[in-house]
């Protein structure tokens, strides 16, 4: 009689355990950013983080990234799509080599103002080049913010193009970016953001182009001497989730991921705002010299072979669609 009664409370207390491991079984995902923490771009993870956590009561746990820890934006978006790692928070630079429709955003000049990306992006053209993720083995949930970009360089200041021939830049892994900055004479040398720092301070390139709050959080002002807002492109960053992965979520889940994405997108942004309302002033006290007003048309100008170019690679429609946009 003992001895049943002990073997009812051991399978009463298995089966407890095995409930209260249920109710409490948690799926840890990784997301990676090529920046430090302290960034437009380690912001958008931790809300992210935070915000999926909280929305699935913690059912999901997202271990966040910095610096490059698990390999520069080309290397996670491919873990991405392989599925060795679930989710990347990427600028779109290296995009291109993974789904190449993308790389009509990274068009310089393109944008008039982060209010003007901001609507294109959140638009309806830019949440139908999310959907051209789907078949590349990504899930887009979101599209956020980079900035525009501007150029830095050890050698000299920056006010026209013609102080840009010869110069030996560090470029993104982006076929339009290269193309483009050909056409300002550039000496483009591709690269993965970890590798910049150093390659700056060695000499190897003599300068890089990215936004402010890249800049600042990268400290490139210890490593170069010129900035020039050129704003030449506008950068956008976007939240990739493996494509696999997403689509074992539950319905609710789905949803839970997409708007955690647009929380960590609107505190990007808003950090972003924050980074190039002060950035100039950070970068000037730190003994950076600023060139603020190049004379945009003649950069423009410059580069009007290459626009020809991008009208035939793009369809000069869809590129004035973009500029129709308000
Ligand atoms: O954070 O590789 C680059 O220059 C990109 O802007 C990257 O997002 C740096």
């Amino acid at each position: 009689m003992q001895k049943r009664a002990t073997l009812r409370n051991l399978a009463a207390a298995a089966v407890l355990a095995a409930l209260g491991m249920a109710a409490h079984a948690q799926t840890v995902m990784k997301i990676s950013i090529s920046v430090a923490q302290n960034s437009h771009q380690g912001v958008a993870i931790d809300t992210f983080a935070r915000e999926v956590e909280r929305r699935t009561n913690g059912r999901y746990k997202i271990q966040t990234f910095y610096a490059g820890a698990l390999g520069g934006e080309r290397e996670s978006i491919e873990s991405v799509q392989l599925g060795t790692q679930e989710l990347a928070f990427s600028s779109t630079g290296p995009v291109p080599n993974f789904v190449p429709e993308a790389r009509m955003f990274d068009i310089p000049f393109l944008f008039r103002d982060k209010a003007h990306a901001r609507a294109v992006l959140d638009g309806q053209i830019g949440q139908d080049m999310l959907a051209q993720f789907d078949s590349k083995g990504f899930k887009a949930l979101a599209w956020a913010e980079n900035g525009f970009r501007h150029m830095t360089n050890s050698k000299r200041a920056v006010n026209t193009p013609d102080d840009l021939k010869g110069l030996k830049l560090r470029t993104m892994e982006n076929p339009v970016h290269v193309a483009a900055y050909k056409g300002f004479g550039i000496i483009t040398t591709p690269m993965a953001f970890p590798e910049v720092f150093t390659a700056l301070q060695q000499g190897t390139v003599d300068g890089q182009e990215n936004p402010l709050p890249v800049i600042m959080s990268a400290k490139f002002d210890q490593v170069q001497k010129h900035l020039s807002l050129t704003g030449h492109v506008y950068s956008p960053c976007i939240f990739l989730m493996n494509k696999a992965t997403f689509d074992k979520l539950s319905a609710a889940d789905k949803q839970h991921f997409l708007d955690a994405a647009k929380e960590g997108a609107r505190a990007n942004r808003a950090r972003v705002d924050e980074d190039d309302a002060k950035g100039v002033t950070e970068l000037r006290a730190k003994g950076m010299q600023v060139v603020e007003n190049v004379d945009k048309a003649k950069f423009v100008n410059q580069l009007a072979p290459v626009y020809a170019e991008f009208d035939k690679q793009f369809g000069k429609s869809n590129l004035d669609r973009i500029r129709a946009v308000r």
